[in-house]
């Protein structure tokens, strides 16, 4: 059978060509297609296209007084953009030395091995002798340069640390899943082909397991009869754990023989739990009075730990703030306390329900992109730092126990990200931003991004090229086909990278003598050496799609940590104990007062229990939108559907609605000392008191692009959030540790 699919971050859709043109359906063989990817087409032709390539009016006439994202630009042909592109990496590179040139570019972009944005221009710019680069991600940054002190370097990555959901649906006694959002579970990097998170969820609460959600916001927990929800403020989820581990010792009911066995630090852990190291005893009542819930919830809640087999799952929300570090180190110390490490179904988990692939019971299918080649310059940030290394050119930064020199960034390079969506503290970027001399981006539309160009390039979407996904956790490989045409003069990122390579002299090293279609077979043929069940490649362009045996070279199925706790000595894990360390020497001899040595409770600088709650007394979360990804599709369909007084919906607690005379479907402005934007009120009875959420992704617009601090009108939590990290050792974002104010907004600005 034949097949048209288009293949997404979100799911695998099916091509119907009809007479009004190609429509999309979800894959049959997906129980829960994403529907907000129904309406991708229509980004076709939408006015938000960047239509030819585009220079800024200011940049171009040298007129140094003009400012980066308050300016107009100037279409330019191909010819010209890429003339110009190569002559700055030329010119920079010769001036400054390639490390002047941040190509760190983080972001989503698309699903595809080969029309990956980042790959293809850092494939560009090492061949014109490399770039400062960036390190980790804003979904796991805290976790992932953290870990490796307490796990090993090999529990650093996002999909490293859970058990499989068929022993959890097998086996687990009682879950506790602190945030837990299931349609971030439609969304997993690289594309997915079967969504089967809630299924497997599903499964286990119907085998009786209970599910205990500890989140500020009611609606997380999803409806079961075997579900529970426990309301705690944001941040504080450490707290809530330290008083677990106090009854756990009061009540003798700890596992020394597993703590002895895998763990070194305990004592330390628990004379800090106890008191005796500090004078405070981190008992119930010491946790209701820093989290907020009532401590007979939080004894009852203590009791449900006592199940013969408990899982702790943590979301990755919880790493993105202030010590995001403590309530992971936290939850892994509880888990060897229970005894439940290496257990199957029970110990901790980073990420169930975060993403669809984390804990499938497949083996991972390593598939490669393309190849990047290796960048001759050392230099980096941990991502999040992005501000900081603009904003200090020559400075430092303190980060996991070194001091790293931030080069002087003369240009900015960037492609299938977008900063004016993820970075934190949006006035601050923009300040920082305009230090640089030229700012170099590939876009498809104009995000806030593009607007803070220099240089735009228009790349096409997805629907507009043949590429091969592998959603390397189903084991799903599709054709990703075409559907239309480019938009006006847009060009796939690979094209636009080889007409600079051309203008610098290495266009035959950068596309290997090879046609796209050649890319894309040789891609193939690749994955077919390792795999040769799959079809040959005539075969599976014409089919369209191709799920591997899930069995073909299992085990699949896993319990986290089972080699090491079933033989510590003979698979040790790569700490300096060789066992899970509960006391850190390293970061002990780091000596950073925000990542203490043992799992502590380390109050942020904004939460809803200290002083500056004064002046601010709402804590603002932004979680991953429902009806988007991230940034993208914010233009059309569900997202703009749900759109509320235009602008984005954010959801307050009935209590705080009412005391600021705050009605449903008001146009309310949050703000607080960073920044303020306008947002569309929804109320809610779930929401814990004091909570504010607004989804991320709506799309930076500035009332006055030329303020320092403009009122942004749609509705981006990014003005608001602060762009200190989670620590010194991590450098992680710390979006989610955010006081805010709102009042209700009787001036009806448009956006
Ligand atoms: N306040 C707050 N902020 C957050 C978060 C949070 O929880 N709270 N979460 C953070 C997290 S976890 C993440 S991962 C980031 C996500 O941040 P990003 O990954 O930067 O967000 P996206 O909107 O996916 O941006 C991808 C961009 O690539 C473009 N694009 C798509 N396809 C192509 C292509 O083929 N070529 C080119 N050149 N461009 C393309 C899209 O149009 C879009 O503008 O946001 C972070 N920001
Ligand atoms: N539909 C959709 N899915 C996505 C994305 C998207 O843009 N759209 N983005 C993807 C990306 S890049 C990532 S990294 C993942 C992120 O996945 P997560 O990090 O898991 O997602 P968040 O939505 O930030 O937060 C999930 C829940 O955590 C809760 N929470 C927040 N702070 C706290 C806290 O301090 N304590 C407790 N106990 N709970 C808290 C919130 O109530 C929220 O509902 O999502 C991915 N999935
Ligand atoms: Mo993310």
């Amino acid at each position: 059978m034949s097949g048209h699919f288009l293949a997404t971050h979100f799911g695998t859709y099916r091509v119907a060509r009809t007479p009004a043109g190609p429509r999309l359906s979800g894959w049959e063989a997906d129980p829960r297609p994403t529907p907000f990817g129904l309406d991708y087409l229509d980004l076709a032709s939408h006015g938000c296209r960047v239509a030819q390539p585009m220079i800024r009016r200011g940049w171009l006439e040298g007129d140094t007084r003009s400012m980066r994202g308050a300016d107009t630009f100037v279409a330019v042909d191909w010819q010209r953009a890429s003339e110009l592109v190569a002559n700055e990496i030329h010119r920079i590179a010769q001036a400054h030395g390639n490390r002047s040139i941040f190509a760190g570019s983080y972001g989503w972009a698309s699903a595809g091995r080969f029309h990956h944005a980042q790959g293809q221009i850092k494939r560009m710019l090492n061949l014109a002798g490399g770039f400062t680069a960036s390190r980790h991600s804003y979904s796991y940054g805290t976790a992932g340069a953290f870990l490796p002190h307490v796990l090993g370097a090999g529990y650093a990555g996002t999909n490293a640390c859970a058990p499989s959901w068929d022993q959890i649906a097998e086996h687990t006694d009682c879950l506790v899943a602190f945030g837990l959002r299931l349609t971030n579970a439609q969304c997993d990097p690289g594309g997915v082909g079967r969504h089967t998170v809630e299924q497997w969820l599903g499964r286990a609460l119907d085998r009786g397991m209970r599910l205990i959600v500890v989140s500020p916001d009611g609606s997380d927990a999803p409806a079961h009869p075997n579900a529970e929800h426990l309301a705690i403020r944001p941040n504080t989820d450490t707290a809530l754990m330290l008083a677990c581990a106090h009854e756990l010792i009061r009540s003798g009911a700890v596992d020394h023989e597993q703590l002895e066995r895998l763990t070194t630090g305990f004592d330390r852990l628990a004379a800090y739990v106890t008191g005796r190291a500090d004078g405070v005893a981190k008992t119930p009542a010491w946790a209701a009075g820093v989290t907020g819930a009532d401590p007979s919830r939080i004894e009852r809640f203590i009791d449900a730990l006592r199940a013969p087999t408990s899982l702790l799952n943590l979301g990755w929300s919880l790493q993105r703030a202030t010590a995001g570090e403590q309530p992971y180190w936290m939850a892994i110390a509880l888990a060897a306390m229970r005894g439940q490490i290496g257990k199957p179904g029970g110990g901790f988990a980073f990420g169930l329900g975060s993403v669809n692939s984390v804990g499938q019971p497949v083996r991972g299918l390593g598939a490669p992109g393309l190849d990047q080649g290796r960048n001759p310059v050392s230099d980096f940030i941990p991502v999040a730092a992005i501000a900081d290394l603009l904003a200090n050119p020559g400075g430092t930064l303190e980060y996991n126990g070194r001091t790293l020199d931030l080069p002087d960034i003369r240009m900015v390079y960037w492609a299938g990200g977008n900063p004016f969506h993820h970075h934190q503290d949006l006035n601050r970027l923009r300040q920082a931003w305009q230090m640089p001399e030229t700012v170099v981006v590939h876009e498809p539309v104009w995000t806030a991004t593009t607007q803070h160009a220099d240089i735009v390039l228009p790349s096409t979407l997805p629907f507009e090229r043949n590429d091969i996904t592998v959603s390397s956790q189903d084991r799903t490989i599709v054709f990703s086909r075409a559907v239309h045409e480019p938009y006006a003069e847009a060009r796939d990122d690979h094209r636009i990278c080889a007409m600079i390579a051309g203008q610098l002299g290495f266009e035959e090293a950068f596309t290997a003598g090879r046609d796209t279609e050649q890319w894309l077979a040789s891609l193939y043929e690749g994955y077919r050496e390792r795999f040769p069940e799959l079809p040959d490649y005539a075969a599976f362009r014409e089919t369209g799609i191709y799920t591997l045996d899930a069995d073909t070279d299992a085990p699949a199925s896993r319990a986290l940590l089972a080699d090491f706790a079933g033989a510590p000595e003979a698979h040790p894990l790569a700490t300096p104990s060789g066992r899970i360390e509960l006391f850190s020497g390293t970061i002990a001899g780091f000596d950073y007062a925000d990542c203490p040595p043992h799992p502590s409770w380390v109050p942020p600088v904004e939460w809803l229990g200290g002083r500056r709650a004064e002046d601010f007394p709402l804590h603002l979360l932004s979680p991953q939108p429902a009806n988007r990804l991230h940034s993208q599709l914010d233009a059309v369909g569900a997202s703009q559907r749900d759109k509320v007084a235009s602008r984005e919906a954010a959801v307050l607690a009935s209590a705080d609605a009412a005391a600021r005379g705050i009605g449903e479907g008001d146009t309310v402005r949050l703000f607080n000392a960073r920044g303020a934007c306008l947002v569309g009120a929804t109320i809610s009875e779930t929401l814990m008191p004091g909570v504010v959420l607004l989804p991320t992704g709506a799309w930076y617009t500035p009332e006055d692009p030329a303020s320092p601090s403009p009122l942004e009108l749609a509705g981006n939590p990014n003005v608001l959030t602060q762009d200190r990290r989670a620590s010194r050792l991590s450098q992680g974002t710390a979006a989610n540790s955010c006081l805010v104010e709102a009042v209700r907004h009787e001036r009806h600005a448009t956006p």
